[in-house]
């Protein structure tokens, strides 16, 4: 059939272009859409005024772009073989920096590679057609698309996780009208383990699959712009940008190989740095030892506030209990 022989090659073509997964998920609405919105009503969105506008266009990608027949969703890995999280030693002159964070922005990679992808499409007169890619900023749910499309199943840490190759992976979608088959869903592996609700630094987990970003160390060292609550700060530990913690402990990432992108590798000085090396940054070195770095979001001032709250912090967060960790085997 046209439809299928077309799928195949959507994914060949996504392959030689760098991604690591394809999959293709129909247009949906799907169940989960309403799950949505009921997290914005429990205001678990904090002030990520975003994610609140326009639900209904968010919910059913159809009410804005009507044309929409399939959606490809793409995933790229970038798990390094540097130690996680949980397994660094306690060192109180040191912080973290999230994992995902240790390279270039994977906004900028993913884009230049979707760019070089939908070109490659339209080289291919069955594949030729409206072709629109996101990579976080519209407003789509890439986890959604992404399960659907069976590129995993979506955890009990709300993580799209990949049976093979875990959670440590970037998310893009491509809206298209091509008419492509769907992929089949792969069933939830979590089972009984509650590994990443109970290491959860700040109890961000209201129950299993439910996040109130509110309480992620994610929200308060990246998204929200001012300093981080007393309150907040020892329970948010080392952690200067992002967090780890529900990923690093989850066995689905117990033996994950490299990505072998090498953008993703850490830049110097980032991975477990020293915080008085990264305090006595100015200006000028931040702005150009991080260029097109995802830590750049923080700007700044907002990433002096945050290694200034690790560095008053009075506990060993960044201890987990033996039998919470994950470690390699
Ligand atoms: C907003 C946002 C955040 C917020 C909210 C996190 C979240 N879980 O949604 C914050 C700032 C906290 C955040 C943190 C991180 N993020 Co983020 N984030 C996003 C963004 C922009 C939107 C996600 C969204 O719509 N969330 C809204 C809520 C409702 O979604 P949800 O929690 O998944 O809810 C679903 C389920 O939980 C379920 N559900 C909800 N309630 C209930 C209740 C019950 C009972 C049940 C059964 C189910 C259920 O239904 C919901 C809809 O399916 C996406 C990009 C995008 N456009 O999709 C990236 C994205 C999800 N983030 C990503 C990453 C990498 C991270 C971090 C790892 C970064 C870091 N290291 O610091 C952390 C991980 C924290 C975590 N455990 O989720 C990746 C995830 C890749 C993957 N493998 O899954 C994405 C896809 C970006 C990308 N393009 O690659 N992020
Ligand atoms: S990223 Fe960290 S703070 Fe956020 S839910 Fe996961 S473990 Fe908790
Ligand atoms: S740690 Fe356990 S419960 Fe949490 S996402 Fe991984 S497998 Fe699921």
């Amino acid at each position: 059939m046209l439809s299928e022989s077309n799928s195949s090659k959507v994914k060949q073509i996504a392959q030689s272009v760098g991604f690591h997964r394809c999959g293709i998920a129909p247009v949906g609405p799907f169940p989960d859409h309403e799950r949505f919105r009921e997290w914005i009503r429990g205001g678990y969105a904090g002030e990520m005024a975003y994610l609140s506008k326009d639900v209904d266009g968010r919910l059913d990608v159809k009410k804005r772009r009507e044309w929409v027949r399939a959606v490809i969703v793409l995933a790229t890995d970038y798990h390094t073989q540097h130690p996680k999280s949980t397994e660094v030693p306690h060192d109180p002159t040191k912080g973290w920096i999230s994992r995902y964070a240790w390279g270039t922005d994977y906004h900028d990679v993913l884009e230049g590679m979707l760019k070089a992808y939908v070109n490659r499409l339209n080289e291919v007169p069955s594949l030729q057609g409206n072709h629109r890619y996101y990579v976080d900023h519209g407003p789509i749910l890439e986890k959604v698309y992404a399960k659907y499309a069976g590129l995993g199943w979506i955890g009990k840490n709300t993580m799209l996780i990949h049976p093979k190759r875990g959670s440590y992976h970037f998310l893009a979608v491509i809206l298209t009208d091509l008419e492509l088959t769907a992929d089949e869903v792969i069933p939830d592996r979590c089972g009984s383990c509650t590994r990443c609700l109970d290491a959860c630094p700040t109890d961000a987990f209201v129950q299993p699959y439910l996040l109130d970003a509110r309480r992620c160390i994610s929200y308060w060292t990246i998204e929200q712009k001012g300093a981080i609550p007393d309150e907040m700060r020892e329970a948010i530990g080392f952690h200067i940008f992002g967090c780890d913690v529900c990923q690093d402990v989850c066995p689905w990432n117990r033996k994950v190989s490299p990505t072998g992108v090498s953008m993703f590798e850490p830049r110097p000085g980032l991975f477990h740095p020293r915080l008085d090396d990264l305090a006595t940054m100015t200006e000028e070195t931040f702005r150009t030892k991080l260029a097109k770095s995802p830590i750049k979001r923080r700007k700044y001032a907002g990433f002096l506030l945050n290694i200034e709250s690790v560095k008053k912090r009075r506990t060993k967060i960044n201890w987990i209990a033996p039998e919470k960790r994950c470690i390699q085997q």
